[in-house]
């Protein structure tokens, strides 16, 4: 892709925005910035890149403007105004996503889903840095994909976690492997209906060829549905039951049996050191994706029994005059949030609530089956699954103003044996940056009555 010479309209001055300008100021571009954060709240780094090539702050540049491209932020809507001025006056729209896929060279393992996203491209890393790969781990796990673009070579292997917001606006974008890990409800807010928000899971897998490897989660009817127009080879896997092909387990191990080939056992559950059921299906999707890219098993088997998680995901924080407290704040939605309870099992003491996504938490209170012993709300959705609550018989919440309030009275309730677990089921925005702030916060707090 020609970047020298041409003109870039830069919209969303967050991570991803940021990282593009940088690259297209210096591969040539001529680049012009645009955030609906007012001047004084741009980072300066970014003011100064405004000055070198133009500057459209806060506002939408006149309509007599013209672009070749509109590079666009994942966090901005498609019907916001700026993307409808890209439409009328930029040659071509696209995510950070698919102009770092057009600059790089080397192949992409492109995970999405609602949940399990990180967890899975954090191990992937994991295993192709242990087959001694030239490995880049990038994208929604908070690394701008472009960033590592720039360094990569014909050897090169991305584990890209790629959001349903990143993917609506790919266009190339063709990964080698491609990865749905399950569809729950998520984002709706933005994305409406719950098939528009299949339909930009779906495009992972969009320009794959029959080379390819689509690895898709036979225990999710939603994820294993869209498999029907899938133009790359299809491996199902599954943790509920043992396939004629794909990746299985079967007597304690993880299997994977490709068409034509002998079943090979590709590491143990027992190997598996993260907690929950969810994880299994989280290893089952890494390793298949990694031995569909080659990586022998005994490499997969050793990356996995190395594997210690994520942070912010079911993360063991510390354990207080017998109480343990997990910071899960990247359970983000009420599928996840419903997963750390089902890992931890009982006796917890639940932190949650956040940004309105428009999420129905009725199935979620109703789910908690005597494991949650109280729960304590704050955010935007606090009355919302307040009245969740009180709809499903749940008495034992209260609402409150800070997570720190949270934490100070969950741990005057709690008892030895008990667990306090910060998992949201909603977004940080409002209170927070990003669900990292979110949990370190709870983790500092935690630290502090050690
Ligand atoms: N902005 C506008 N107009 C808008 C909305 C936002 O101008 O209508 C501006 C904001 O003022 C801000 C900037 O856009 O300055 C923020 O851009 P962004 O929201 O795209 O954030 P980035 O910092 O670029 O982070 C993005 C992803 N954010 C989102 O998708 C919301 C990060 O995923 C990702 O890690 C990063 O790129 C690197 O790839 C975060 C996320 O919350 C973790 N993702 C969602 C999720 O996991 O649920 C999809």
């Amino acid at each position: 892709m020609e970047i020298k010479g041409k003109s870039f309209l830069v919209a969303g001055m967050g991570k991803s925005g940021i990282a593009a300008a940088r690259v297209l100021l210096r591969d040539g571009g001529k680049v012009f910035l645009y955030d609906k954060k007012a001047e004084g709240e741009i980072p300066e780094a970014v003011v100064e890149a405004g000055r070198i090539s133009g500057e459209y702050f806060g506002k939408i540049p006149e309509a007599s403007e013209k672009f070749d491209y509109l590079v666009i932020s994942p966090g901005i809507p498609l019907d916001e105004e700026i993307a409808a001025f890209g439409k009328s006056n930029c040659g071509e729209i696209m995510g950070e996503l698919e102009l770092a896929y057009r600059l790089s060279r080397g192949s992409y393992i492109a995970i999405t889903g609602t949940n399990g996203k990180t967890t899975t491209t954090s191990l992937v890393g994991e295993i192709l840095e242990k087959a001694g790969r030239e490995t880049y781990v990038v994208g929604n796990i908070g690394y701008p994909v472009i960033d590592a673009a720039e360094k990569s070579t014909e050897n090169g292997w991305f584990a890209a976690e790629v959001s349903s917001f990143q993917l609506e606006t790919t266009k190339d974008f063709a990964p080698k492997v491609s990865a749905i890990l399950n569809v729950t409800p998520d984002h709706l807010n933005r994305h409406k209906t719950m098939e528009n928000y299949a339909a930009a899971k779906a495009k992972v897998f969009e320009n794959q060829t029959a080379d390819d490897y689509f690895v898709v989660n036979k225990d999710n009817k939603e994820a294993f549905e869209l498999a029907v127009n899938c133009p790359a080879q299809v491996v199902a896997f599954s943790r509920l039951e043992e396939l004629e092909e794909g990746c299985f387990v079967k007597d304690g191990a993880i299997v994977i049996k490709k068409s034509c080939e002998e079943a090979v056992e590709l590491c143990k559950i027992s190997d598996i050191g993260i907690p929950g059921v969810h994880n299994v299906e989280n290893v089952l999707a890494a390793a298949a994706m990694c031995y569909c890219a080659g990586v022998r098993a005994e490499v997969i088997a050793e990356a996995v029994k190395a594997f210690k998680g994520v942070e912010h995901r079911i993360e063991f924080v510390a354990e207080v005059d017998g109480v343990k407290y997990y910071n899960d704040s990247k359970g983000t939605n009420t599928d996840a949030a419903g997963k750390a309870i089902d890992a931890l099992e009982k006796n917890i003491y639940l932190l949650a609530g956040g940004y309105d996504k428009k999420e129905d938490f009725n199935p979620f209170v109703a789910s908690f089956n005597g494991r949650v012993k109280h729960m304590y709300l704050i955010g935007a959705t606090s009355p919302i699954i307040a009245e969740a609550c009180e709809r499903n018989g749940f008495k034992a919440y209260t609402e409150l103003n800070t997570l720190k309030e949270c934490i100070m009275e969950a741990k005057a309730a709690a008892k030895p044996g008990d667990i306090v677990l910060l998992s949201p089921a909603c977004a940080s925005w409002g209170m927070y940056n990003n669900y990292e702030e979110r949990g370190a916060e709870f983790k500092a707090c935690v630290r502090g009555f050690l």
